[in-house]
C-alpha cells in the first residue's frame, strides 16, 4: 500500500462501515500516513458521534504531525453536534491534506479547504473523486433537495423479465447476488415495497447477512387503501427499525387505528387523482425524518409510479443468465412505457461487474 489512490480507497473502506448509520450525516472514512506508514485511521460511526478525521488523528497522537491525510470528504469548518475537524487537524500539526470531494453543506462548501490553506496546510481535492460523490450522493441529494435518493433495485432474466408469465420470481439471481441484496439493505437508511408485494410475498424486508450483524432499514409500505394486513410479516416481525405505511386522506380511519396499533406508522400523504400516493410527498416526509438513501423494491406498479414522478435516482439490476421469452411475462415496470426514444430516461456510464453466475449492473439517471 503506496500509492495516494490506495491510502484514498482505504479511506472510502472506512467510510463504508458508517453507510446507512449516519442519517443525516454522510459517511466519511479518514487515514492519517507517516513516513509511507498508516499511524490513524478513522470513520464517521453515526450522527452525534467524532467525524472520522477526529478518530483517525486521536489514534495517530503525536504522529499526526508532518503527515499526510486522506479523507473522503472536505473537512467541516463549522460547529454542529461536533466541533470543526479543520482547525483539529491544523492544531495537530499535519503537513498535507487529501480530500475526495467537496461537503455540499452550505456550513462547510468549501470553506474547510479553505481554513486549511490559510494555515499553511498543502491541501489536494479531487482524489478518487467520483467514488467519494457516489458514496455521499444520498447525503448531497438530502442536503440540496430534502428528499432521499432513490435507488431502484430488481432482479431480471438476460430477456428482462422479473417474472413468468405465471407470476413466478423465486428465484432468478443466484444465491450471491441474493446475499448481496442483503449487505444493500444494511447500506440504506429504508426500504419500499408496494402493498401488491406485501400482499403477494408477505416479506420481512429486513436485513439477513450471512455472517450476521447488520442493521434493519425503516420499511416503508406504500398503500393507498390501507390493504397491508395487520398480521403482515413486515409489521409483526421483530426488528430493530420502524414500519411506515404510506397513504392517502382517503384511508379508513379504522384501517389507521388497526395498523398503528400492530405497531406500524402511518404516514399520510397527498394523493393523485386516480393513481394513489404522491410519491414526491412521501420523499418529502421520508427526507423530514432524514432518510438519505431510499432503495425501492418494487413491484412493477410502484416502480412505474416513481418512474412517472421521476424520482428513480439510481438502478441496480441483478441480470441473471436466464431467457423466458415470450411478451407475457412481468418486467420491472408495468403499464404504459415512453412512445418516443427522445423521451427515455437515460443513465451515466454503467458499473458492470460480476456476481456469481449473474451480472450486477448499476447506473445513475441523469437529469439536465
Ligand atoms: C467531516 N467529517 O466525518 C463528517 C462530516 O453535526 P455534526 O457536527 O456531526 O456535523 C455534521 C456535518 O458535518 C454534516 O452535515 C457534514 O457537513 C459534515 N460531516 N464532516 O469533516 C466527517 N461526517
Ligand atoms: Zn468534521
Amino acid at each position: 500500500m503506496n500509492t495516494p489512490e490506495d491510502y484514498m480507497r482505504r479511506a472510502l473502506a472506512l467510510a463504508g462501515k458508517g453507510e446507512g448509520r449516519t442519517r443525516p450525516n454522510p459517511p466519511v472514512g479518514a487515514v492519517i500516513v507517516k513516513y509511507g506508514r498508516i499511524v490513524g485511521e478513522g470513520f464517521h460511526p453515526a450522527a452525534g458521534s467524532p467525524h472520522a478525521e477526529i478518530f483517525a488523528l486521536r489514534q495517530a497522537g503525536e504522529q499526526a504531525c508532518g503527515a499526510d491525510v486522506y479523507v473522503t470528504l472536505e473537512p467541516c469548518s463549522h460547529t454542529g453536534r461536533t466541533g470543526p475537524c479543520a482547525e483539529a487537524l491544523i492544531r495537530s500539526g499535519v503537513k498535507k491534506v487529501w480530500i475526495g470531494t467537496g461537503d455540499p453543506n452550505p456550513r462547510v462548501d468549501g470553506r474547510g479547504v479553505a481554513l486549511l490553506r490559510a494555515a499553511g496546510i498543502e491541501v489536494e481535492c479531487g482524489l478518487l473523486g467520483d467514488d467519494c460523490r457516489w458514496l455521499i450522493a444520498p447525503f448531497s441529494m438530502l442536503m440540496s433537495t430534502g428528499r432521499p435518493l432513490v435507488t431502484l433495485k430488481a432482479a431480471v432474466t438476460l430477456d428482462g423479465k422479473t417474472a413468468t408469465c405465471q407470476g413466478e420470481s423465486q428465484w432468478i439471481s443466484g444465491e450471491q447476488s441474493r446475499a448481496d441484496v442483503h449487505r444493500l439493505r444494511d447500506r440504506v437508511d429504508a426500504i419500499m415495497v408496494g402493498v401488491g408485494t406485501v400482499l403477494r410475498d408477505n416479506p420481512r424486508l429486513t436485513t439477513r447477512l450471512s455472517g450476521g450483524g447488520g442493521h434493519d432499514p425503516l420499511r416503508v409500505v406504500v398503500d393507498s387503501r390501507l390493504r397491508t394486513p395487520d398480521e403482515a410479516a413486515v409489521i409483526n416481525h421483530s426488528s430493530d427499525s420502524g414500519v411506515v405505511i404510506a397513504t392517502t386522506p382517503q384511508a379508513d380511519s379504522d384501517r389507521v387505528r388497526a395498523l398503528e396499533n400492530a405497531g406500524a406508522r402511518v404516514l399520510v400523504c397527498n394523493e393523485i387523482e386516480g393513481q394513489g400516493v404522491d410519491l414526491q410527498d412521501l420523499l418529502r416526509q421520508l427526507g423530514k425524518m432524514d432518510i438519505m438513501h431510499l432503495l425501492l423494491e418494487g413491484g412493477a406498479i410502484l416502480n412505474q409510479g416513481a418512474f412517472n414522478a421521476d424520482i428513480i435516482d439510481r438502478v441496480r439490476l441483478y441480470v441473471a443468465p436466464m431467457l423466458f421469452g415470450g411478451s407475457d411475462g412481468k418486467g420491472i415496470f408495468s403499464g404504459h412505457g415512453i412512445g418516443q426514444l427522445a423521451a427515455a430516461r437515460r443513465l451515466g456510464p454503467l458499473k458492470v461487474s460480476g456476481m456469481g453466475d449473474d451480472l450486477l449492473v448499476e447506473g445513475e439517471v441523469l437529469r439536465c
